[in-house]
């Protein structure tokens, strides 16, 4: 069971299993083009989503927390990364019948949003909370209406600036940031990954490339059409510490 069988929504096509696979090689690249040492983990045969690895923990400058993914297809990814993140960090759990996907946790300087999801529960979402207060970060919930996750819709990009849909950019947890609200054409750049200094967007969305080049920061415009296939962006692909 390759990635084109995970789980998606988009009706945007099959993926194309080589076109992924140079496209995930690029991506890699990318990062290290930028200054970060990347570890490659095993192929997770039988989890056909578990390259969105993302999901399956939440690591902070303080705690890393193996997740219990919402989609049942997906619980059992994040076995096989705590014995790797425990050589980094203190190592939590969310426990059953907690449910959390990474792609709901936003971390904003020491403060973290968890949206809750199809992914996410309330219960899942309250013992996360739990444990990041116990490791010294702030957090609060947000409901997630829209799309499959909270990052599917708002990330950071810089300092206090959020990239945001406009139905995001409406809620109130949002008001006291920056933000940048994405064209209705283009809500899926909002997945931008704000990393050593540089954004790396999806390529082939020009409005948002241009609000976004009043940064100054660099900007690295990767191709990712087969990931987005399954539902997946920049951000879903790594786990950055
Ligand atoms: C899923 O539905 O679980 C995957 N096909 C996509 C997960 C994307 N992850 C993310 O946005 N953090």
């Amino acid at each position: 069971m390759d990635c084109v069988q995970g789980l998606t929504t988009s009706n945007l096509g099959t993926a194309d299993y080589t076109k992924m696979l140079l496209q995930h090689a690029n991506y890699i690249n990318a990062l290290r083009s930028i200054g970060l040492e990347v570890t490659i983990l095993d192929a997770l045969l039988g989890y056909p989503d578990a390259y969105f690895v993302e999901d399956a923990a939440v690591v902070t400058p303080n705690v890393a927390v193996i997740t219990n993914p919402g989609a049942p297809s997906r619980q059992g990814e994040e076995r096989a990364l705590e014995s790797l993140l425990a050589s980094y960090r203190e190592v939590a759990r969310i426990q059953a019948p907690g449910t959390v996907e990474g792609g709901d946790v936003l971390m904003v300087g020491n403060h973290f949003f968890v949206g809750m999801s199809e992914r996410t529960n309330e219960e899942g979402a309250r013992k996360l909370g739990h444990i990041l207060e116990r490791h010294g970060h702030t957090w609060e919930p947000v409901a997630v209406g829209d799309g499959l996750h909270l990052k599917s819709s708002v990330n950071i990009v810089g300092g206090d600036t959020l990239l945001l849909t406009r139905v995001y950019a409406g809620r109130a947890e949002f008001q006291e940031y920056n933000k940048i609200i994405l064209d209705p054409a283009e809500e899926y750049a909002s997945n931008t990954l704000w990393i050593n200094d540089h954004l790396l967007m999806p390529a082939g969305f020009p409005r948002t490339k241009s609000q976004l080049l009043e940064l100054g920061l660099d900007i690295v415009e990767l191709d990712i059409s087969e990931a987005r296939k399954m539902d997946g962006g920049l951000t879903c692909m790594s786990l950055r510490f």
